[in-house]
């Protein structure tokens, strides 16, 4: 396989789509995918001027159908070994992204598919799409961080439901647990991630950003820390010519010029 098996590109001013390219296996996660990943995760994340990353797929039947079977088959417990690093260090580095990563799901998302959604921001799904932890079916866990991060999303009990049972949901289903931030039609999928991507990408960009790492924060910190990092980020914003364009623009009844401003 070339390196294409993952490419990123600019979509438009402050939107960067992250692709992976593997759709005759349902785009499964092998060493090479996840290689690529963590390449173009890692330039994505000096690109100073996104504010929002797409993680989407190529082909119409799968988001990602988990971690590559076939590869898994014969490993050795030190391949094993290397894999689970590899992996880790693709899933926080896309989680740990500056910007607002949207996980764009238009099928299956089984395993460390649903993983990899769940390390986005948040989800998008066709009315198509299907979710699931097919693991123990495998005699395997979820090993992806998808145990913690699906805890968080879902609750205890429901998470736990869905990794022992095996089964798969719909993406009604897994949008009334709170998993999916909206579910579109199928045709419309690309064009409603864009514009919603679009939308973000048009406030403030260091805002953007304070945002979401302040959000983050409320995941690990409890109480009285979090709201100390809210209000140092909340600070922050005033450091540049940012806030002051939006908070003038809104007083001079103009749109705001963000994307103009330097960082
Ligand atoms: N790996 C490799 N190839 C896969 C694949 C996968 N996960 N899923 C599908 N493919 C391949 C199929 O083998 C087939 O290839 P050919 O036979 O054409 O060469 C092609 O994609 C099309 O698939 P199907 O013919 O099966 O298509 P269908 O429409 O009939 O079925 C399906 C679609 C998604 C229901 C089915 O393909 C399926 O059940 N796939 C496997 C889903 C699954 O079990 N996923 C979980 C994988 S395990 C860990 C880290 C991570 C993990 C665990 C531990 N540590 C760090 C400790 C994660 C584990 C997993 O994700």
């Amino acid at each position: 396989m070339s390196t294409s098996c993952v490419q990123a590109f600019e979509l438009r001013a402050g939107v960067v789509v992250c692709e992976i390219n593997r759709p005759d296996a349902l785009n499964a996660l092998n060493t090479e995918v996840l290689h690529e990943l963590l390449r173009q995760v890692e330039s994505v994340k000096c690109n100073d001027s996104a504010s929002v990353v797409i993680l989407r797929s190529v082909g119409d039947k799968a988001f990602v159908a988990g971690a590559d079977i076939k590869e898994m088959l014969n490993y050795s417990t030190d391949q094993a070994f290397r894999f689970s690093s590899l992996g880790q260090s693709v899933f926080s580095a896309l989680s740990d992204l500056p910007q607002v990563v949207i996980a764009q799901v238009q099928g299956f998302a089984l395993g460390g598919g649903l993983e990899l959604a769940l390390a986005a921001d948040f989800i998008i799904a066709s009315q198509k799409a299907k979710f699931g932890l097919p693991e123990v079916g495998l005699g395997l866990i979820p090993g992806f961080g998808g145990t913690q991060r699906l805890v968080k999303r879902l609750g205890f009990a429901k998470a736990l439901e869905w990794m022992t049972s095996a089964e798969r949901y719909s993406a009604e289903v897994a949008y009334q647990l709170g998993l999916l931030n909206r579910v579109l039609e199928h045709e419309q999928l690309s064009t409603g991630v864009e514009a919603l991507a679009q939308t973000i990408a048009a406030q403030g960009p260091r805002a953007v950003r304070a945002a979401k790492r302040a959000a983050r924060a409320a995941e690990s910190s409890h109480g009285q820390l979090g709201f100390e990092f809210e209000a140092q980020l909340f600070s922050s914003c005033f450091a540049g010519a940012e806030a002051r364009e939006g908070l003038s623009a809104f007083v001079e009844k103009r749109k705001p010029e963000f994307r103009s401003i330097e960082r």
